[in-house]
């Protein structure tokens, strides 16, 4: 019994001299990347599918924003100061850290008819 604790002991020990010595240890902070793909409904709804991204505050966010239409669109988060245009038929990548935490508008700035979604940043 007690051979098999000694182990454990030392790794809890190990692990918690790791989360005081190095910052974010015990955090879930990562660098998320998604792709993100402007597409036009059957009804005629300009939308960026997904509409909606989830991350953990800390977290490095790359959007890679493909415009699969002809004409240009833009993708917005006001609340990140993020107002990117992406020309018809092109990509564009936008980075930021996610340094708040709440829920944030995301629309196309251009043509606010877009359906919008929303940047969730869980504290
Ligand atoms: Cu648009």
């Amino acid at each position: 019994m007690s051979r098999l604790l000694i182990p454990s002991v030392v790794a809890a020990t190990t692990l918690g001299l790791l989360a005081a010595v190095l910052p974010g240890v015990g955090y879930a902070e990562s660098t998320r990347e998604f792709t993100v793909v402007n597409i036009e409904t059957p009804q005629g709804v300009k939308v960026w599918e997904p509409p909606s991204l989830v991350v953990n505050k800390g977290d490095t966010v790359k959007v890679k924003l493909i415009n699969k239409l002809d004409q240009e669109h833009g993708y917005r988060i006001a609340d990140y100061k993020i107002e990117k245009v992406v020309p018809g038929g092109q990509a564009e990548t936008v980075e930021f850290t996610a340094d708040k935490a709440g829920i944030f508008p995301i629309d196309c700035q251009l043509h606010p008819p877009h359906v919008a979604g929303q940047l969730v940043v869980l504290p």
